[in-house]
């Protein structure tokens, strides 16, 4: 980690972590649900608000102009954050789920049919599954789901047998929400190429935590998430390689989409406005620009090394609760700021309930990942997630938290 990296002054720069609740200083620890935002990209909403506020591309007027500028900056912003090319093939999205939905609706109907195979994980959150489920179920196609190890990674040879001529599209994620297990997308996409089938990567959990570069990568789609990343909610991304956006019918309709319209039909606009209908999220679009320059200035690599140091203290620290199941891999060279638990003896909920009583929030659930859960025998964990601003004193608080609560429900020795 560069020694410019300094926990307690980015911490500085997020106003929410002066809070205080019930009577503790807050520990945040629920960052893989969504991230808090930095004064910057906070003061970047005012600004936007307080001076541009205008609809953009449509305006002839000084302020619609300028917003256009600076949305438009955004995408740029986006495009050179993970490494593609033009910024026409940053697609905006209110997130990851809606990303994925585009791509089912407008690639997947047209490109999937009766007789073919989708191949996802058994990490995938419910958007990666319920989607292609649908698309599945429709198209009359197969919905293969790879199982995970014991430690919770992608069981690779399973993966490979589920790879065939019949696949057309490999749709997982980055990094599992539920488990931290980070996936080899790199080969995985050589793998699915060399049957003809497309990649899609769900970059929810790894765009905001680790250097992307889709060149290397190879995925034909990467979706994420704004709101996990420092910047606002309802905004995200769809990238997809430009041959294959240009190649795809638009997901909605409506305006600034189209190109020319007659009483009975319609061409449409290129891309990427061709999947754009309607007044955009333009103040959240530039909003995720100001936080890509944070986390810039502090450095991906920077960021990945902070997340691996508190993971190892973490789990080091947490071998010390027999009493709890602790999930995911311990190698931390393949695994994101992840640490999700469960005990025999304690409800996750009332896990959750004790930490916040000592001001540390973490989420307690399912996760959205119903069959994982049940693939693990479980219906809930309790999962502690961390980002750029937490410390490994929080982690100690975090420990002694964990260790009066089992106390104080008596959990059991296993
Ligand atoms: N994919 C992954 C891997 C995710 O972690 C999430 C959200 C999504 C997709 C959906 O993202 P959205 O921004 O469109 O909602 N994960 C979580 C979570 O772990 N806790 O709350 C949301």
């Amino acid at each position: 980690m560069s020694k410019d990296f300094d926990v307690n002054k980015i911490r500085q720069d997020f106003p929410i972590l002066d809070r205080t609740i019930n009577g503790n200083k807050l520990a945040y620890l629920d960052n893989a649900s969504s991230s808090q935002k930095p004064r910057e990209v906070i003061q970047c909403l005012v600004d936007y608000y307080e001076n541009y506020n205008s609809n953009v591309h449509r305006g002839v007027h000084t302020i619609s102009m300028e917003a256009t500028d600076l949305y438009e900056t955004a995408r740029t912003k986006v495009a050179n954050f993970i490494g593609a090319k033009e910024p026409n093939t940053i697609v905006w999205t209110r997130g990851t789920t809606e990303a994925i939905n585009l791509v089912a609706f407008s690639w997947g109907f047209e490109n999937i049919g009766a007789g073919d195979a989708i191949v996802v994980s058994q990490m995938e959150h419910h958007s990666n599954l319920v989607t292609w489920q649908l698309v599945a179920t429709r198209q009359k196609a197969e919905l293969r789901v790879v199982p995970l190890t014991d430690n919770q990674t992608l069981d690779m040879e399973a993966l490979d047998d589920s790879i065939d001529e019949k696949v057309k599209l490999v749709s997982i994620c980055h990094a599992s929400n539920s488990v931290g297990s980070i996936n080899p997308v790199k080969e995985i996409a050589r793998k699915a190429h060399a049957v003809g089938a497309k990649i899609l990567v769900d970059g929810a959990q790894s765009v905001p935590h680790m250097p992307i570069d889709v060149a290397d990568l190879d995925c034909d789609f990467l979706t994420f998430s704004g709101h996990k990343m420092l910047a606002p909610m309802g905004i995200g991304v769809l990238y997809a390689k430009q041959e294959i956006l240009e190649s795809m019918e638009p997901f909605m309709r409506g305006g600034d989409m189209v190109l020319e319209v007659w009483n009975d039909k319609a061409t449409w606009n290129s891309i990427p406005n061709k999947f754009e209908a309607g007044t955009p999220n333009v103040a959240d679009a530039i909003g995720l620009g100001a936080a890509i320059d944070y986390l810039t200035d502090i450095g991906m690599d920077n960021i990945r090394a902070h997340e691996i140091e508190l993971t190892d203290y973490a789990l080091q620290k947490f071998k010390q609760f027999e009493e709890l199941d602790v999930y995911g891999p311990t190698d931390t060279s393949i695994r994101g700021g992840i640490l999700p638990f469960h005990s025999e003896y304690v409800h996750p909920h009332d896990i959750g309930t004790m930490l916040d009583r000592a001001g540390i929030a973490i989420r307690t659930g399912h996760h959205c990942t119903m069959p994982l859960m049940r693939s693990l025998g479980i219906s809930a964990t309790a999962r502690a997630s961390f980002y750029i601003y937490n410390t490994v004193e929080e982690v100690d608080r975090l420990v002694d938290a964990i260790e009066y609560t089992l106390k104080y429900f008596s959990a059991g020795k296993k």
